[in-house]
């Protein structure tokens, strides 16, 4: 049985920013066997068909876990490759209709950038969201980093499974955690890490 959202802590996301093609399969499984909980598929410059080539080949890997691949971006080859879950932006398609094209299968993640887009995210119907990015980071440039000072408010007013994301890393996560965060997202500090494996079971140890 596949985690969901409400069970999971550690949040990675295989971004192939920093991942070649040919090291999916063998980052996919790094990531699983160190222990994150959910993975998504990041491929902001891929075309299509190269999207869902590659969704494929993590969910061959994710046979063997009990970890969800969600799809960044795409509830269409979200629906076609039947995965467990699509995660949506801003600008990208409402909760509801990414929810209609995966036909209720996939559950569905939404970013947030601030306290009243993740108080309507939850409006909204989303199943979790991402909430930052906390720090700046060079995984998602252009926007401006909203600080640690909400995360303890966006867990008082939003009960759905918050994942904190943006510059997220080892040095970094007692002054998250400190600040209230739960779950989080990390990307970068895990596919650039020497020991991928042992990076995320490292920071896995030390989430509530
Ligand atoms: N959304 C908000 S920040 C971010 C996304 C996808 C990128 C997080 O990546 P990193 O490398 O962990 O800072
Ligand atoms: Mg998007």
């Amino acid at each position: 049985m596949k985690k969901s959202p409400a069970e999971a802590r550690l949040y990675g996301i295989l971004d192939l920013g920093y991942v070649q093609p040919a090291q999916v399969e063998t980052m996919t499984a790094a990531l699983c066997e160190g222990g994150v909980d959910l993975i998504q598929l990041r491929a902001k410059k891929a075309v299509k068909s190269e999207v869902e080539k590659l969704a494929r080949q993590m969910q061959a890997v994710l046979r063997d876990f009990d970890v969800p691949l969600i799809i960044n971006d795409h509830a269409d080859i979200a629906a076609e490759i039947a995965c467990e879950g699509i995660h949506v932006g801003q600008e990208d398609d409402a909760v509801a209709k990414a929810r209609e094209i995966t036909r209720g299968v996939c559950f569905v993640g939404k970013s947030t950038h601030s306290l009243d887009q993740a108080i309507a995210a939850q409006a909204e119907g989303a199943d979790y969201i991402g909430f930052g990015p906390l720090y700046a980071t060079g995984t998602k440039p252009d926007y401006i980093p909203i600080g640690l000072q909400d995360i303890a408010e966006v867990h008082r007013r939003v009960s759905l499974p918050i994942f904190c994301i943006g510059g997220v890393n080892a040095t970094r996560l007692d002054d998250v955690l400190a600040a209230g965060a739960r779950r989080v997202v990390v990307v970068s500090a895990f596919l650039q890490a020497a020991d991928v494996r042992g990076e995320v079971r490292a920071l896995k140890a030390r989430l509530p």
